[in-house]
């Protein structure tokens, strides 16, 4: 846990103004809040992550996800070592921070008996690229989470969507909400840094967003994030507004409330949403760190959305770059996210 535990903490009547916000004169207020926070905390850097998904066969059934183990209509796959380790050199060599290995709840990485494939795939991305280690595997055991951190992932990242217990069990069908909030806590007690994410556009309120952001502050976490639902033909419809203002209200707003209840901690703009298009209001919003920056050529897909803005080119360094620029923001240097990741 690299920031402050304690931030000086907004009330929930106060958050929950921030996330009720409707006007656009109301919402550029807060916005410009959270730039300012953003700005004391990380000045113009922003990090950038690389994202690999290793697989796509999942044991889970969340009712928002393409992935889920129903859609039989899918085409899944699982990629070889050789294939990943070209593509996560061709990540560090257009200047990624941070690696993010990404998989579905798949028993062939995750059972006990082939566990060891994944640290074997950790160890060997952190050889061949020295590069800081995001692993996003789902539910662990604590002996797995130590196993994890030895073969040097750095980064755990497991998101409970929601801290509503009944919309979770409504979105994470058949799990337990608990084990998996104990699984984000037992991965920072053994010397990783947490992660945990918000989905929104999915029937909650600005209570509970309030609520979520909340707890989020009083946890060891060191990257919060917001990403909104995009419907699939294999999920459900969505439940938010009809403009793409509307949709992405949430997700904004409670990007600019996690900025400005946990100014120091890493806050994702994911290009997994709206491709290169959403970058913008999303960092305009507070984020300071691009997730999802994926290869094109390497037949590697997003989580929320599949293909977007991949084959284009449109999820590179050099366009994210491209677009910092115009916002007055610049990359890290290398240095500056290990430093940050090391302190
Ligand atoms: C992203 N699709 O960054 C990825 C994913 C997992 N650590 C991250 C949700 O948007
Ligand atoms: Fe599986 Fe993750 Fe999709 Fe749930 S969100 S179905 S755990 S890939």
């Amino acid at each position: 846990m690299k920031a402050a535990i304690c931030q000086p903490q907004m009330g929930k009547e106060a958050l929950l103004g921030l996330l009720s916000a409707k006007s656009e004169g109301e919402r550029a207020f807060v916005f410009d809040a959270a730039r300012e926070a953003r700005h004391r905390a990380f000045g113009n850097k922003v990090f950038l992550y690389g994202f690999l998904y290793l697989s796509t066969h999942c044991r889970n059934d969340c009712a928002f996800c393409q992935y889920r183990r129903s859609n039989s209509s899918l085409e899944r796959y699982r990629k070889p070592l050789g294939e990943m380790l070209e593509a996560a050199g061709r990540l560090a060599a257009d200047g990624v921070h941070l690696l993010d290995l990404t998989l579905g709840e798949d028993p062939y990485y995750v059972e006990p008996a082939g566990f060891h494939r994944l640290l074997e795939l950790v160890s060997a991305l952190k050889e061949t690229t020295g590069l800081p280690i995001m692993v996003s595997p789902g539910v662990l055991s604590a002996e797995q989470l130590v196993r994890l951190r030895e073969a040097g992932a750095d980064w755990y990242a497991c998101y409970q969507e929601t801290h509503n217990r009944d919309l979770f069990t409504r979105l994470r069908l058949e799990q337990d909400y608990d084990r998996r909030k104990r699984t984000r806590l037992e991965a920072a007690g053994c010397g990783l840094l947490a992660e945990d994410g918000l989905l929104t556009g999915v029937g909650e309120s600005a209570e509970d967003l309030a609520d979520s952001i909340l707890d989020m502050a009083r946890e060891p976490l060191d990257q919060v994030r917001a990403m909104s639902y995009v419907p699939h033909e294999s999920t459900f419809p969505s439940t938010a507004g009809d403009t793409l203002e509307e949709r992405r209200a949430h997700e904004l707003l409670a990007i600019a409330a996690m900025r400005l209840v946990m100014e120091d901690r890493l806050i994702p703009a994911s290009l997994d949403v709206d491709g290169l298009e959403g970058l913008a209001m999303r960092l305009k919003a507070g984020a300071n760190v691009v997730t999802s920056i994926v290869p094109s050529g390497c037949g590697l897909a997003g989580v929320a959305s599949k293909d977007l803005d991949i084959e284009n080119q449109r999820r590179s360094v050099a366009a994210v770059v491209r677009q910092l620029g115009v916002l007055g923001l610049e990359p890290a240097l290398p240095g500056e996210y290990r430093a940050w990741v090391e302190q």
